[in-house]
């Protein structure tokens, strides 16, 4: 197919409720979405960058700068592009996963859609739902954390992920644990401790957690290796885990035993799925990461999920975990604690286009011919 245009959509929603990690509250979302339009039909993409560089280097108005400048000039130059070329070819690129992903994802979207193939099918899923935990952020009290929780159980979530920060961590887990009995439970410190902590993680021990998901700071992947020797609890990566290499290293290094696969963060749902594979080969679980997607997102998340060492529940909640009203025609509901598969072409969703109208905040169409114009010769 040849890439014809590219529209980039900034979106503003308000979330239900605020979300607290350890680097931040966030009360709404400023979404980048990616249309691809090619000689073959469109297709959408997610871009997970969020507003700061606060979880990764990568921030939206980056992504969009680094789309708009440098990656989009390098696919429009191509007469014959396939989703599985792109990730060669912004190789020269250095980093910016997710504004990668993002057109990575729309460009396969176009082309599934084109054959009439689901991203379940391409990724060679074997499962038709998919189980779902849900992430549940910092709160100001114990007691407010416990009827949050209550909440998502009673909703029929698998698995609770708590977010933990020094000071939020061993109180919080011993109380929903006690309240909660033996609910599949784990945290996450998106990079918060060092390990000089060590001792204190270990203090979860008793906790019987399913894991501790990126504890310490996302260069610090050997001292993961020697965290591991203090901590019984199993360690997860997520933001050291940037490419396929670094999940290699990571593997070796024994840094983790379990891996949170965002496509977004390792550069597109083809990486991603050779991350997959790799793990599988290393008898390492995954599970699918979330990063407060819209249904666009989510679509994939879930079809990737599917995937068969996707083994333990992701962060893939329904829509309204974040929305009051997704930006896709049928959103994603909870069905028993686990979200169906979607199995039409492509992502399998479709655009609610009043709902993007009124939550549109911008509108930028790049095509073949005014990137030709502007690309700085290489
Ligand atoms: O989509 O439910 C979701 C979010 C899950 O906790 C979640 N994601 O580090 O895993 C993580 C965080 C990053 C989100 S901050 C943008
Ligand atoms: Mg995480």
């Amino acid at each position: 197919m040849r890439l014809e245009a590219v529209e980039l959509r900034r979106i503003g929603i308000p979330l239900v409720a605020p979300f607290e990690t350890s680097f931040g509250v966030q009360l709404d979302r400023d979404i980048l979405l990616v249309k691809a339009i090619t000689s073959e039909g469109e297709g959408w993409g997610e871009c997970v960058a969020g507003e700061e560089p606060t979880y990764s280097p990568e921030y939206v108005d980056g992504a969009q700068h680094v789309l708009t400048n440098h990656l989009l000039p390098r696919l429009f130059e191509r007469d014959e592009l396939h989703a599985e070329d792109v990730f060669d070819l912004l190789r020269p690129v250095h980093g910016h996963q997710m504004a990668k992903a993002a057109i990575e994802m729309a460009l396969l979207d176009a082309q599934l859609r084109a054959r009439g193939e689901s991203f379940a099918r391409y990724f060679g899923a074997v499962r038709e739902a998919v189980d779902c935990g849900v992430s549940v952020g910092i709160h100001r009290t114990v007691a407010e954390l416990l009827r949050t929780v209550g909440g998502f159980l009673d909703q029929g979530y698998r698995r609770i992920k708590l977010k933990i920060k020094p000071g939020w961590d061993i109180e919080p887990v011993r109380a929903v644990r006690e309240r909660y009995g033996n609910v599949l439970l784990q945290v996450d410190a998106n990079t918060a401790y060092r390990l000089a902590d060590a001792k204190l993680l270990a203090e979860l021990d008793p906790f019987d957690l399913l894991l501790i998901e990126q504890p310490m700071p996302e260069d610090q992947v050997l001292a993961h290796a020697q965290m591991a020797e203090i901590v019984g609890t199993p360690i997860c990566l997520d933001e050291s885990i940037h490419s396929l290499q670094a999940a290699a290293d990571a593997i070796e290094l024994h840094a983790c035993r379990i891996i949170n696969i965002k496509p977004g963060r390792v550069g597109g749902y083809l990486e991603a799925q050779r991350i997959h594979d790799l793990c599988a080969s290393h008898s390492i679980p995954v599970w699918m990461g979330g990063m407060l997607e819209t249904g666009v997102g989510r679509a994939g998340n879930v079809a990737m999920a599917a995937m068969a060492n996707f083994t333990l529940p992701g962060d893939t909640s329904a829509s309204d975990r974040y929305y009051r009203r997704d930006v896709i025609t049928e959103p994603f509901l909870l069905h028993d604690g686990r979200l169906r598969v979607p199995a039409g072409p492509g992502l399998g969703v479709a655009l609610d286009e009043e709902r993007l109208r009124e939550v549109t905040t911008s509108t930028e169409r790049i095509t073949r011919e005014m990137s030709r114009a502007t690309t700085p010769s290489r």
